[in-house]
């Protein structure tokens, strides 16, 4: 079995314990950390999405797989991040509430602090009213990304985007939406600037927002 894919089982089953091993053979064998990621964690987790999906495994197994990936991506941080100094500007990041998904949100978060933003992480389940609140007393920041996972919260971005614009702070800054369910055109139709596939493509969309 290649490294890679002993990383994505490790990873579907959850085997937090194996994965520093396996990571730091991966690197070794000179295996690119981006690569780790996305053909080995990343798609681990499409996987047991997939099997969730199909009555094949349960919460319990995904929140096992979740711990595994995170463990690996903190591992990984330092080689997919360029450790450029904070000044492109403040990007406040949540996922919305009702929500608890947050390996996703993280690694936007991490790839927006890597392209030179200093990131405010509100966590997850964040109320509309806590974006506003956050925004209120950041008056530097231009830039907020809200994250959804599940089709029941995707109503939620369209909540925080009302809050944002009924507080009359919508003018001071652009939204970035993004999410497993969430497409473009969700992203037009609840009154976003913009929408992001993945965390590389966030942190691109983000430069030229703030440019
Ligand atoms: Co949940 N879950 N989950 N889950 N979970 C999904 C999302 C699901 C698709 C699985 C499935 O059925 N196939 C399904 C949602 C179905 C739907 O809504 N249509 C689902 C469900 C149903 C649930 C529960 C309701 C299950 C239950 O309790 N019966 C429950 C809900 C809890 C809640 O939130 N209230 C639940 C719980 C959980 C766990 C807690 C066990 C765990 C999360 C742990 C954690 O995050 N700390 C979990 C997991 C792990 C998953 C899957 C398997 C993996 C998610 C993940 O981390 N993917 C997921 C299946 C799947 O996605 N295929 C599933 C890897 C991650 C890197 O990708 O998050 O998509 P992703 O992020 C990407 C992009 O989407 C994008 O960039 C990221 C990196 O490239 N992106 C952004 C994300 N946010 C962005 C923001 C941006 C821009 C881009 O701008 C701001």
């Amino acid at each position: 079995m290649s490294k890679i894919a002993a990383i994505q089982s490790a990873v579907e089953t959850g085997k937090k314990k194996l994965i520093r091993g396996l990571i730091e053979e991966a690197l070794q064998e000179g295996h690119q950390a981006v690569d780790i990621l996305n053909k080995g964690m990343i798609d681990a987790m499409s996987i047991v999405g997939d099997k969730f999906k199909n009555g094949e495994l349960f919460v319990p197994e995904m929140l096992v797989a979740a711990r595994a990936m995170k463990e690996g991506v903190e591992l990984l941080k330092p080689f997919l991040t360029s450790g450029q100094a904070s000044s492109s500007g403040t990007f406040i990041i949540g996922t919305v509430e009702g929500d608890l998904h947050d390996i996703g949100k993280n690694l936007v978060a991490m790839m927006i602090e890597s392209a030179g933003f200093k990131v405010i992480d509100l966590g997850v389940d964040v109320a509309p009213e806590r974006f506003v609140e956050a925004i209120k007393v950041n008056p530097d920041c231009h830039l907020v990304g809200l994250s959804a996972l599940l089709t029941t919260t995707m109503p939620s971005l369209e909540k925080t985007i009302n809050a944002i614009n009924e507080s009359g702070l919508r003018n001071q800054v652009k939204i970035m939406v993004g999410g497993a369910p969430i497409s473009q055109e969700i992203a037009d139709e609840v009154g976003a600037d913009a929408f992001a596939a993945d965390a590389a493509t966030a942190a691109s969309i983000a430069k030229e927002l703030a440019a």
